[in-house]
């Protein structure tokens, strides 16, 4: 029918309610197939692990801790830290990329140095992000804005737990109910493996399992997937606003193009041949 108005556009072939439902579908198999993507990468580039924190909490402490070799710079100077370190390990079969970051400043001053906006971007796209409190230090107003921002992804981390105590996990208050806490000393090794352990675990929890789906590991074929499915959506509401098929039509070209991005393919009728047959749309 779609062929039929895009050859004709002037015999005014009517679309039904089939033709939306299918697209429809292939919207719905397009999404499973961009859900692959994020497992890939993480398959490929390693599950990021942002460590932030105020200055001097022991953020590098900690990612040396991890890592298992001293990669980035401790020291008792605060604003040590200037750049984001990262380094790769495997624990449990999982790859991890953590990343030291520059510690917020209490103040939050509008100055903010390239350092904390670097830091404040991984916090952004960590794929989780151990949030370091120092139990030695009284609890600060940043501790408790850095543990309220982290969303789903945080894990708090109390650090120093060799040292004397200067506030209680009751002192966060609200703000860490539903975040996983640990306790730690990044410097004696004290809970390291726990943390380790909850790591690998979170990631577990994330996967599901995809059955017979193929995995969309390449950036421009995911790229490409968004172009068709955008391509797509557009195409179905312009046939809710009953809009001419021709308009129909021209998006669903265009969906089937961002996809012979993903084929190879590249002559119309091939596409239309591949993706008929890949995505089973059926003609
Ligand atoms: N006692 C003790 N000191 C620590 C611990 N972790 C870090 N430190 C010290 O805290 C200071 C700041 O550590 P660093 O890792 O540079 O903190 P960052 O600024 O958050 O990266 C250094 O003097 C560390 O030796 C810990 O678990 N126990
Ligand atoms: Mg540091």
């Amino acid at each position: 029918e779609l062929e039929a108005a895009i050859d004709f556009p002037d015999e005014g072939v009517e679309l039904g309610n089939h033709l939306a439902e299918r697209v429809d579908g292939v919207v719905r198999e397009i999404e499973g197939l961009m859900a692959t993507y994020r497992e890939g990468k993480l398959c490929r580039e390693g599950v990021s692990v942002a460590i932030v924190g105020l200055p001097n909490v022991g953020k590098s402490s900690l990612f040396n801790a991890l890592v298992g070799e001293d990669r980035a710079i401790v020291t008792s100077q605060p604003g040590t830290t200037r750049d984001v370190v990262e380094a790769q390990v495997a624990l449990g079969g999982v790859l991890f990329r953590f990343m030291d970051t520059a510690g917020f400043r209490e103040s939050g001053d509008e100055a903010e140095g390239e350092g904390v906006k670097r830091a404040r971007k991984c916090m952004e796209e960590g794929d989780l992000v151990l949030v370091v409190l120092d139990r030695s230090c009284p609890l600060q107003e940043g501790d408790r804005v850095l543990v309220r921002e982290v969303s789903g992804r945080g894990v708090v981390v109390v650090n120093k737990i060799d040292l004397p105590g200067a506030w209680s996990p009751e002192d966060l208050g609200r703000v860490m109910v539903g975040r996983p806490t640990f306790h730690v000393s990044a410097k004696r090794g004290d809970g390291l493996e726990s943390l380790k352990k909850a790591l690998i675990e979170m990631v577990g929890r994330g996967r599901k399992s995809e059955g017979e789906i193929p995995l969309v590991t390449n950036v421009r074929h995911y790229q490409a997937l968004i172009g068709a499915k955008d391509a797509l959506l557009r195409s179905l509401k312009a046939w809710q606003e009953g809009l001419s098929a021709e308009f129909v039509a021209a998006d669903v070209k265009g969906a089937l193009e961002a996809l012979g991005e993903i084929t190879g393919e590249t002559t119309p009728e091939d596409v239309l041949d591949a993706i008929f047959s890949r995505f089973c749309i059926g003609k």
